[in-house]
């Protein structure tokens, strides 16, 4: 039973037995994760104030170099991770190669790797708008005791133990799901505590709100370009609302709560979309997956797809489950 009000590191502590593995590293590694989004919402929060503190690249006025809140934000959550010993890799968005962590865990004693997008949607940050920060967490597969390799990484997406995201929004939540179902706290900032605010999070089966860049539209495949025809069309609930952030955590979180699609596809510019699979799409797939809805690539389930790289693309439909299978109908007639 989830009480609302509940701090996320009670919550933690509540939830650790359930948790199939039944381990305390899990724990402390939501520790480092919730530690190292709380600073980093803080500077996310003084980006309006560019002005006053110099923008990056620049120097401050106490003399500290500014940098750009993705390399910010890249940099904690790594660093956090690395203090605290708990995890043997990490692999991010915003490096070239996976890092594995020998400094202090020489003996490669750690069990889990994670894979983050650190600043999700950071051309947004400049006008405002609401980004996010998205995790993801495996066992290695490789054994305990030797470096980590490339293998641990590229594992399906329905190997993860854990998945989530925060959302620097008007308020700042976390939400996530070690593979029971979904919950949500946001952040009272006046105290520096999350509190389950959203227990048991879920899609609605139906939604009336499709998000895409439909300035794209042209370079779509033909099965898209039905189906954001059919979103338009005076039917029954239909036409359906059209909403596009651009920042996917904020746009997954709305179709969440209200019930709604998802779509990045496939273009004539880009031949495998845009998003990445290992920082992106599968950690939202497996939050989507446990809160009822559904993620494919328009053919496939996200979460069945062998990675081949650190930083694939692949095309990413994703919301309501109603509304999924519909976009997976117009891609196979299309065909
Ligand atoms: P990023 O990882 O460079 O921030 O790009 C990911 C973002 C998503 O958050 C968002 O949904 C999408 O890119 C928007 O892309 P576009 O501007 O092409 O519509
Ligand atoms: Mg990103």
């Amino acid at each position: 039973m989830h009480k609302k009000n509940q701090t996320l590191g009670e919550f933690i502590i509540g939830n650790q037995t359930s948790f199939k593995y039944s381990s305390g590293e899990l724990s402390s590694l939501f520790n480092s994760i919730r530690l190292a989004a709380k600073v980093v919402n803080h500077e996310v929060n003084k980006a309006g104030l560019v002005d006053i503190i110099g923008s990056a690249g620049e120097v401050n006025i106490q003399g500290e170099s500014q940098q750009k809140l993705d390399v910010y934000a890249n940099e904690k959550f790594i660093q956090t991770l690395i203090n605290r010993n708990i995890v043997c890799g990490i692999a991010s968005e915003e490096e070239d190669d996976f890092i594995s962590i020998n400094s202090i865990d020489e003996n490669h004693q750690n069990k889990y790797v994670v894979l983050i997008d650190p600043l999700d949607g950071s051309s947004n940050i400049d006008v405002n708008v609401s980004v996010g920060t998205i995790f993801s967490i495996y066992r290695r597969v490789t054994p305990v005791g030797t470096p980590v390799t490339l293998e641990d990484f590229l594992q399906k997406g329905n190997q993860q133990v854990a998945a989530g995201y925060v959302v620097y929004g008007t308020s700042t939540m976390l939400v996530y799901t070690t593979g029971d179902g979904v919950n949500g706290f946001t952040l009272n900032p006046a105290i520096g505590s999350f509190y389950l605010s959203h227990p048991n999070m879920e899609f609605p089966e139906n939604g009336t709100i499709y998000s895409v860049n439909e300035g794209n539209y042209i370079h779509f495949p033909q099965g898209i370009k039905n189906y954001i025809k059919y979103c338009q069309r005076e039917e029954e609930d239909r036409p359906y609302t059209s909403r596009y952030i651009g920042s996917l955590v904020s746009d997954f979180h709305r179709n969440m709560i209200k019930g709604g699609i998802y779509l990045y596809p496939k273009s004539s510019l880009n031949s495998n979309g845009k998003l990445r699979l290992l920082y992106e799409c599968n950690p939202m797939a497996f939050i989507a997956e446990q809160a009822n809805g559904k993620a494919s690539d328009g053919f496939i389930r996200i979460l069945d797809i062998q990675p081949t790289e650190l930083h694939q693309r692949v095309p990413f439909i994703c919301g309501s489950k109603n509304m999924v299978a519909k976009v997976e109908e117009f891609m196979k007639e299309a065909q």
